[in-house]
């Protein structure tokens, strides 16, 4: 890909069209010409308050204005910025800014999501930043340099300890410029900030409006159904679309696209969604590739669509390997930035095999288990269970068993709880899968685990293992 910009995009925008709204807020809409101007003044702030070119920021608040500010300002030093779930306990919190040795943290005014009378060393000790304007502006002397690390990204993968992705302007826009050559999104649409900036299916949404220097939409999470009615570009992990589509917000819409991902996504969903006038992308991505590596047009097949430009995917013993502008420059770890793999290639761990050059993604390797001598694929039992219409999701997971060395056990949302779901479910498996593959129990999804954009199986084992 060629570099699309010769400065920073903001400025590029601001040049090209200063008048034209950039971000839409529910009560205000800031232009190219104002973002560009206030970027300078924030980025001068963040100076005086002594942060420098390379030095890592992270920043813990719910998505909204100061959050996305204080990204592009700290892009505009030279420094990195990393956001943290603003939802994660203050023990969780401490240790991830310790494992990542931050040099500053921003939080808002009142919020308190490190509980500062427990805060220990390192983490006491980092600098406590504002989101402030400069008191006496002078001039940011860092140049727009693409290939530079401009973010960290965690992802926790299996293992449950995260890892801090580190991407550069250039594979963030490599991934914009690839998806945007398929999925229409022009200046004059608008892309609600519908996800976590702490999760890559939100950070690419920002440069996404970047690269096209279209609108963004921000606003607090307890906002966004309303926001939706007023973008034309949303992203959305599944189980929001069911929220939406159950919701009676789905009457007002005007979206044109939505871009779904970051979990298996049913037929049924993207069907449902078009008879109520939502046109569906499904995409397959992940973090070390600045998200979005597959997508189509939501249709009749299960699969997650072709190679977007800018990436490759290869398939070596059905696992799913990805390479290409996107990919990361590395995992981040004692202040330094170590490639994901020795060779170009990333092993995702995912599952999959072609069909009608469509890549479909069956699971993953590391949720295999063996029940009975038998290779147990959770996946294939949830898939399923989602096709039952009253389930809206399902997670299976092993529990040891003396016999058979592990059993799947269900847990899964169901429509109406009231009904008896478990009499109706063994019936139905019954007659839908091979007896080893059958769950011996089914339990609901608890609350404070289907919170947040992507059920954490770790979590769920801790929950079957201790609360249940
Ligand atoms: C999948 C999957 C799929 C991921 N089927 N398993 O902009 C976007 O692409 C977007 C739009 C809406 C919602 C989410 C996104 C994302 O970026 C998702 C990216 C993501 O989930 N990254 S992750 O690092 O947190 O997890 C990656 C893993 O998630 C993959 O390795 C897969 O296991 C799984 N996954 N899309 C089935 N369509």
């Amino acid at each position: 890909m060629s570099v699309p910009f010769t400065t920073w995009p903001w400025q590029h925008w601001a040049a090209e069209r200063p008048d034209a709204v950039a971000i839409r807020l529910p009560d205000q809409s800031i232009t190219w010409a104002t973002l560009s101007s206030q970027i300078e003044i924030y980025a001068q702030g963040l100076l005086e308050q002594g942060i420098k070119r390379d030095q890592l920021v992270a920043a813990i608040a719910p998505n909204g204005l100061p959050l996305l500010g204080l990204l592009l300002a700290t892009m505009r030093v030279g420094a990195r910025f990393v956001a943290l779930n603003p939802r994660a306990s203050a023990p969780e919190l401490q240790a991830q800014l310790a494992q990542l040795d931050c040099d500053a943290i921003w939080y808002p005014e009142g919020s308190d999501p490190l509980s500062a009378e427990t805060l220990a060393e390192p983490v006491s000790s980092m600098l406590r930043l504002h989101l402030q304007p400069a008191e006496q502006p002078r001039l940011v002397p860092v140049t727009w340099q693409p290939s530079r690390a401009v973010t960290l990204t965690l992802t926790s993968g299996s293992t449950g300890t995260p890892k801090a992705v580190v991407h550069s302007g250039l594979t963030h826009l490599a991934s914009a410029a690839g998806l945007l050559a398929w999925l229409p999104f022009e200046q004059e649409d608008s892309w609600l900030l519908s996800l976590p900036l702490f999760h890559i299916s939100g950070m690419a949404i920002v440069w996404r409006w970047l690269y096209r220097g279209a609108e963004i939409v921000v606003c607090a999470p307890d906002q966004m159904e309303t926001l939706l009615m007023q973008v034309t570009h949303a992203s959305l992990v599944p189980t929001q679309l069911q929220r939406v589509l159950d919701s009676d917000a789905v009457a007002s819409l005007d979206l044109k696209q939505v871009l779904l991902g970051g979990a298996m996504i049913p037929v049924s969903l993207t069907d449902a969604a078009r008879e109520r006038g939502i046109e569906c992308w499904c995409g397959y991505g992940m973090t070390e590739m600045a998200s979005t590596v597959t997508a189509k047009r939501a249709n009749a097949s299960a699969g997650v669509g072709a190679v977007l430009p800018h990436r490759e995917v290869m398939l070596q013993d059905g696992e799913v390997w990805v390479k290409g502008e996107t990919l990361c420059l590395g995992y981040y770890r004692n202040k330094t930035v170590f490639p994901v793999s020795e060779q170009a290639w990333f092993a995702t761990k995912d599952l999959g095999h072609w069909q009608d050059e469509e890549l479909h993604i069956t699971g993953r390797a590391d949720n295999m288990f063996i029940s009975g001598g038998e290779n147990v694929q959770p996946e294939d039992i949830e898939r399923v269970l989602l096709a039952h219409p009253q389930i809206s999701q399902a997670f299976v997971l092993p529990i040891d068993d003396a016999e058979f060395g592990q059993r799947p056990v269900a847990i899964v949302s169901v429509s109406a709880e009231s009904t008896p779901y478990r009499e109706q479910l063994v019936a139905y498996m019954q007659t839908q899968v091979a007896a080893y593959r059958r769950p011996v129990a089914y339990y609901l999804l608890p609350q404070d685990v289907a919170g947040g954009i992507k059920v954490s199986r770790a979590q769920l084992a801790q929950w079957l293992a201790q609360d249940r």
